[in-house]
This record gives C-alpha cells, sequence and structure tokens, in this order.
C-alpha cells in the first residue's frame, strides 16, 4: 500500500492511532522498528537536532533533505511538520511538490506567520495568519497534490496566542471547508479542556489530531476518550536522546576512559545493522564477487 494511503487510513481509522516523532533517518528507523504505523517529523526536533532554533532558522531545503533521508530509511508514513508552508500560498504548494517526489504521506500547515515560532515560546506574542488567506493556502496545497491521498492538516494555533473556543471553531469550519483532510488542535495547557471543549461543539464533522506534550499526564484511556482520531508524541526521541548523549560525553569527559562506558551503549554492531550493512555485503556477493580479494 503507498504510504499517502496508509496515512489516509490511520487518521480515518475508527481506533485511536499514534505517530512518534523523528527527526532523521536513524530515529525514523527506531520508530517503525518500535512498532509505531506513522512518523511525525517535528520541526522542533529537526531544527533542535541541526543546532538552530524552532523558527525556520533552517531552510525549507534543508528541511526536505532531512526528510528526504527519513523517507528512504523508512517504510511506514511520515506527516510533515511543515510549519506555515514557508512562505505564502505559492511556497506552500512548492513545498506539497517536493514532499511527494520524496514519497512523504502528507503535511501539516499551522495559521500563524512566517517566520513562524515554537508555540511554547512567547505565544502570546505569535500573530495568527488571516483565515481567508489560510483558506488560499491550503485550496492551493490540495490542488496541486497529484496523489489522491496525500493528506493536509491544518493546524489551528488559535488555543496557543490566546484565542478562544469561538474563534477556534471559525477557524476550524473554514479550514474544513478549505479542503483540509483533517485538523490538529493545538494547546499550551497542561489539562485536556481547551480539546474537551473543542470536541464538544465540533460533532466529528472530520479527523482531529493533537499534540499532548503539555497534558502529559493524560492516560491512554483518557486520550481514548477525548474522542480525537489521531495523538503525536511530538519530541520525544529529541528529548531522550539528549538527555543521553549528556550523560555519556560527561561521563567520558570526567572519567577520561572508556572503561565504565562500553556496556551503557549499544555495540557497534547494533550500528551497523540500523544501517542496513548486511544488505551492502550480500550485494556486493552478488555484484563484486571479487571484492575482497581486491
Ligand atoms: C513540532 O513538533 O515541531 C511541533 C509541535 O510543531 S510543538 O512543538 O508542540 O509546536
Ligand atoms: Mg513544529
Amino acid at each position: 500500500m503507498k504510504k499517502t494511503t496508509k496515512l489516509k487510513q490511520l487518521i480515518h481509522s475508527s481506533q485511536l492511532s499514534y505517530l512518534m516523532e523523528a527527526h532523521n533517518g536513524l530515529s525514523g528507523k527506531i520508530v517503525e522498528e518500535a512498532g509505531f504505523q506513522g512518523i511525525w517529523a517535528s520541526g522542533l526536533s529537526i531544527s533542535a537536532s541541526m543546532g538552530v532554533r524552532d523558527c525556520n532558522e533552517a531552510s525549507w531545503t534543508q528541511i526536505v533533505d532531512i526528510l528526504e533521508f527519513m523517507s528512504d530509511a523508512t517504510s511506514i508514513p511520515i506527516l510533515v511538520d511543515g510549519d506555515t508552508g514557508y512562505g505564502n500560498f505559492n511556497n506552500a504548494r512548492r513545498l506539497v511538490q517536493k514532499l511527494e517526489q520524496r514519497n512523504i504521506a502528507g503535511v501539516c500547515i499551522e495559521d500563524k506567520q512566517f517566520p513562524k515560532t515554537n508555540s511554547f515560546i512567547n505565544s502570546h506574542q505569535q500573530p495568527l495568519a488571516d483565515i481567508t488567506e489560510f483558506c488560499g493556502k491550503i485550496q492551493a496545497m490540495k490542488d496541486t497534490q497529484k496523489d489522491d491521498d496525500f493528506m493536509v492538516i491544518a493546524r489551528i494555533e488559535t488555543f496557543i496566542a490566546g484565542w478562544g473556543l469561538e474563534e477556534t471553531l471559525k477557524r476550524a469550519e473554514a479550514y474544513r471547508n478549505a479542503g483540509a483532510d483533517a485538523l490538529l488542535i493545538h494547546s499550551k495547557r497542561s489539562d485536556s479542556s481547551e480539546i474537551e471543549a473543542f470536541m464538544n461543539e465540533w460533532g466529528g464533522k472530520c479527523p482531529i489530531v493533537i499534540v499532548p506534550t503539555t497534558y502529559y499526564k493524560l492516560s491512554a484511556d483518557e486520550l481514548e476518550n477525548l474522542g480525537v482520531n489521531l495523538v503525536i508524541w511530538a519530541n520525544h526521541n529529541l528529548r531522550s536522546s539528549i538527555q543521553a548523549m549528556k550523560k555519556i560525553s560527561q561521563q567520558i569527559f570526567q572519567e577520561q576512559s572508556l572503561v565504565n562506558i562500553e556496556n551503557s551503549v549499544v555495540p557497534l554492531k547494533e550500528v551497523f545493522r540500523l544501517q542496513g550493512t548486511e544488505e551492502l555485503q550480500k550485494a556486493e556477493n552478488e555484484y563484486f564477487p571479487n571484492s575482497s580479494k581486491r
């Protein structure tokens, strides 16, 4: 099945589905091996792993290069965090073309202005996009996609930017009418009250995606009971790897030796396995039989 069709099915499934964050080919592979059915290519995590801020400091082509590695390394669908689409409708529709060429399954764009700022930073100062302009962007993206199953998800930042339920519902209806395949309702509260309020009024008119980073205390059952379709674990591979890298760097720096280290890191052969070294060795036997003699 095509990756686009898989993502579409996940979003429309009657069961709650989950996407796990990855930020490069390696983390994408780890997410797939863990059993997840899809990947969230997080703007926060990709920018952080590049050592820059989550405000479009990395150019969109630099992001697309990373996405190409992620897509090549995995067989499950990738939903890309497309920020604001990197400009106006024209930039956003060109992004769709480039993502489809790389076998990406869908993209999520948020109704803020370029350059965006991460939703958890200075969110009271984050201007929202004009509704009509954002609807044109969604339409242009949907009109551009060649594969009917490519997903365009519209992310609503009203709660993040200090607006209420009324504005959220108004935008939700407008973006759905513009052709969005699903809506991501973002919240930075430590509880799910904003999401619950929205779900009570929305009435299942189209699939809903959430990112419970700050309301992380919800149990699996509580998440299920919200009635949303897709949950994104948005940054947890990035955050766990930062913790692991800090710990090992500090320990090696202090001990100036690897004596106590070897058993707390994966063996090299695991790195080679994840890189697919075995496949190359088989290919060498087939296509390059005398390679060992050279
Ligand atoms: C991301 O993962 O980059 C997101 C989600 O956009 S958030 O960081 O919550 O804005
Ligand atoms: Mg983001």
